[in-house]
C-alpha cells in the first residue's frame, strides 16, 4: 500500500519484500526502490526453457592454478559478465581472460556442442578496435579467426571463442567479435584466479 511512490523522484527498480522486512515481511508485496537500496539483500533469477543455463564441471588448469567452468546458456555478453561473478571458495569469478596459447587450448577443450561458441571476458566498447580484458590484464595474446575482428555492421564489441560444431574451417578455439546479443552464442566461460594452488 502506498507504493510505488517514486520517493524523492528517484525510485526506478522493483523490490519484493521478504521475511524480516518491517514494512511487509514475507508479504510478497512490491516496492519501488533506488538502484542501490540497502533494503534489498538478494535477487531472484529466472530461466525460461529451453535456454536454461546448465553448469558443467569446474576444471583446474595446472599451468596457472586457475579454475574454469563452461556454463551453457544463451546470455548476452553483458548478462554473462555479471553472471560470471559468482564466488567459489572465496574467490569471485569473471568471464575468462586468455593470456597464452596454452590457456586458450585449455579453455577450447572445455567447450562442447552444447556450450557452442562462448563468451570470453574482453570487449572494445571504449574505443573501437582497442580490445581490453575486463580484469585489466595486458592485451598480450590473441587468437582471432582469419578476418576477425570485423566489427560486422559496426556492431560487434564483445569477444567470443568459437566452439563446436565447427561452422568455419579450423575454427574451434579461434576468436570472433560479436554483438552483445549474438544468437550464435550458447554459453560463457567463467574463470577463478586462484593464486599459488
Ligand atoms: C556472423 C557473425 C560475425 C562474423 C561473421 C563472419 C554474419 O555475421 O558471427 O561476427 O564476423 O559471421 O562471416
Ligand atoms: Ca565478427
Amino acid at each position: 500500500p502506498g507504493e510505488p511512490n517514486n520517493y524523492y523522484d528517484g525510485e526506478h527498480c522493483l523490490i519484493l519484500f521478504g521475511p524480516g522486512n518491517s514494512r511487509g515481511g514475507g508479504s510478497g508485496k512490491w516496492n519501488d526502490a533506488v538502484n542501490n537500496d540497502a533494503e534489498a539483500q538478494g535477487y531472484l533469477i529466472e530461466w525460461g526453457a529451453p535456454a536454461e543455463p546448465s553448469t558443467n564441471a569446474v576444471n583446474y588448469n595446472p599451468l596457472n592454478g586457475h579454475q574454469y567452468q563452461v556454463v551453457t546458456g544463451r546470455l548476452t555478453w553483458s548478462q554473462a559478465a555479471i553472471a560470471a561473478g559468482i564466488v567459489l571458495n572465496g574467490v569471485t569469478g569473471h568471464l575468462a581472460t586468455v593470456n597464452s596459447a596454452s590457456e586458450n587450448d585449455f579453455i577450447r577443450n572445455l567447450l562442447t556442442v552444447e556450450s557452442g561458441t562462448a563468451w570470453l571476458g574482453a570487449c572494445d566498447t571504449n574505443t573501437e578496435g582497442v580490445w581490453s580484458w575486463i580484469t585489466g590484464e595486458p592485451w598480450s595474446y590473441q587468437n582471432w579467426y582469419p578476418g576477425e575482428p570485423n566489427n560486422y555492421y559496426a556492431g560487434e564489441d564483445y569477444l567470443a571463442m568459437l566452439g563446436p560444431p565447427e561452422r568455419r574451417t579450423l575454427s574451434i578455439g579461434k576468436w570472433n567479435d560479436a554483438s552483445d546479443s549474438e544468437l550464435e552464442i550458447m554459453g560463457y566461460v567463467v574463470e577463478w584466479d586462484y593464486a599459488g594452488e
